[in-house]
């Protein structure tokens, strides 16, 4: 563990230049998450003409994308769930182990009496844990999925009466609007899972600069941050043994054909998973095993055998470039606690 005081830098966050990468005909796009944050929340179903747009954009564009937030259909957030107790999967084990280590320490730091505000809520257990060592006033579960969240928010105010339990419904893309009728005091950010891996770094600086002003002066955040390891092991978390992972990505596109009406055969794509180094990132992309035509309602596109669909990046940190983005968005100070093998950090930050 190791404080490190307020130190202003020029350089901002860990923006990496673009340098050509050892994956010849691999996309530069920028997939923007809108991730139903926690991830496993479950997509609400509704299509807007937004996002039927941003999917079709994402399609017929040079490099095609799907945003990682069309995994999180039931079924993806079902898969999802099971990645998270996948032996090669360390983040959830790894964060929890240490919170659990730390938890004297966080609870000190973390004063009693504040507003926490979960993103990306999901099912709320860990926001659940993170109250029953903390003991908030008021816990605030922000979600994108509606139904899931209200769900949850229900569950968790069972498990404890005592505390004030609220459900927003946002996504972290934009600005995060909460009850006017909320309890003073101090609030906590509290962003677990390292999710904020899965913006781009423009986005995800933005994000915290949002939730800098979101919990003001006195507020912090407690954020769980994946960091850059041995290129087998990061591989390995996403090329899972059983295949749940590649199942996951795959499951996008039966996800795009019940929402957009395409035709997409999952048998004609393959999982691609790998470490881009110069971006400090696990991509996941979806490859074509033959030359294929995917046709939807009024359009279509042919992909060539071996052409690539990018569904998701997975940024990973080292702690002094996390601890600058951090600088960068407006904390003035932080700390940070990690696992022997420097695997995972999870940063408490104070605006
Ligand atoms: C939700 N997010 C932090 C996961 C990650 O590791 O980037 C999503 C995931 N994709 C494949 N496996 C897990």
């Amino acid at each position: 563990m190791r404080q490190v005081e307020r130190h202003r830098t020029q350089r901002v966050g860990w923006l990496r230049p673009a340098l050509p990468d050892a994956h010849d005909g691999v996309s530069d796009a920028q997939i923007n998450p809108g991730l139903p944050a926690s991830a496993g929340s479950g997509w609400s179903g509704e299509l807007s003409a937004g996002d039927r747009s941003e999917i079709i954009a994402g399609l017929v564009g040079f490099d095609a994308t799907i945003s990682p937030k069309f995994f999180y259909d039931h079924a993806g957030s079902t898969l999802f769930e099971r990645i998270t107790r996948l032996p090669e999967y360390y983040p959830t084990r790894t964060e929890r182990a240490i919170m659990q280590r730390h938890r004297r320490e966080i609870s000190l730091r973390i004063s009693a009496g504040k507003t926490v505000i979960e993103l990306g809520a999901g099912n709320c257990e860990k926001g659940k844990a993170l109250c029953a060592l903390i003991r908030p006033k008021c816990f605030i579960a922000v979600d994108i999925s509606q139904d899931f969240l209200h769900r949850a928010v229900a569950g968790l105010q069972q498990a404890l009466p005592k505390l004030e339990v609220r459900p927003v419904v946002a996504d972290l893309m934009e600005d995060i609007v909460l009850p006017g009728d909320l309890p003073g005091g101090k609030r906590l950010v509290y962003y677990p899972g390292s999710s904020i891996g899965n913006f781009d770094p423009e986005p995800a600086l933005a994000l915290l600069r949002r939730v800098c002003r979101l919990v003001g002066e006195g507020g912090s955040l407690l954020i769980g941050v994946d960091l850059i390891k041995d290129q087998a092991v990061l591989e390995a978390a996403y090329n899972d043994a059983e295949g749940v992972t590649a199942e996951f990505n795959l499951n996008a596109l039966a996800h795009l054909n019940r929402l957009i009406g395409s035709d997409f055969d999952r048998r004609d794509w393959q999982h691609v998973a790998f470490f881009n180094r110069q971006r400090s990132r696990i991509e996941m992309h979806l490859q074509a095993s033959v030359n294929t035509r995917v046709c939807w309602p009024d359009g279509e596109r042919h992909f060539r055998r071996g052409e690539r669909i990018h569904t998701e990046n997975s940024y990973k940190y080292d702690v002094d470039d996390f601890a600058r983005v951090l600088d960068s968005a407006g904390f003035k100070q932080h700390v940070f606690w990690t696992d022997p093998r420097r695997w995972f950090a999870v940063f408490y930050a104070q605006v």
